[in-house]
């Protein structure tokens, strides 16, 4: 009988991920921006709420928002008209943003000095619920 080893992937990039999503938080805790990471499936409002938001508390505090996307950027352009700081990511195929991901498009958007920034996570449910990305609240 032959013998193999079983070795778990997953584990490994999930926990390397985990750690590297706890050390943005404490980053951004520190900067004081609150990181909202709203997921949900495709066309169940993500983008309709994030321009509502933005509506309501743009005279009280300096908001961007990151919109991830497979391709398009349809909904960065949206955003663009509210005059908030928007940035657009295209994640090439992969339906889920990780933390490292959201890191950069942190620096991209220079987030430096935005009190709340709005990451419109990938349409999908199932992936990106998987990822921890540093936020500081999951919706
Ligand atoms: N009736 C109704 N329609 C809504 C509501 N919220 C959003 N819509 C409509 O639903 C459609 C999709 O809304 P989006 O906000 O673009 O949804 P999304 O989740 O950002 O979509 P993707 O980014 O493509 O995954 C749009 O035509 C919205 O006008 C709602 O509360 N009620
Ligand atoms: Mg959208």
């Amino acid at each position: 009988m032959s013998s193999y080893k079983i070795i778990e992937i997953k584990e490994s990039v999930f926990s390397n991920n985990d750690r590297q999503a706890d050390i943005l938080r404490e980053e951004l805790k520190k900067k004081k921006t609150f990181l909202l990471n709203l997921m949900s499936s495709p066309g169940s409002g993500k983008t309709t709420t994030v321009l509502r938001t933005i509506e309501a508390l743009m005279e009280e505090m300096n908001i961007g928002v990151m919109e991830a996307d497979i391709d398009s950027d349809v909904d960065a352009s949206l955003v663009a008209k509210t005059g908030a700081k928007v940035i657009q990511l295209h994640t090439g195929g992969m339906c889920h943003l990780d933390a490292d991901m959201t890191k950069q498009g942190l620096d991209e958007l220079e987030a430096e000095g935005l009190d709340l920034v709005i990451l419109e996570n990938v349409g999908n449910l199932v992936c990106p619920a998987e990822f921890d990305t540093g936020a500081s609240k999951t919706l």
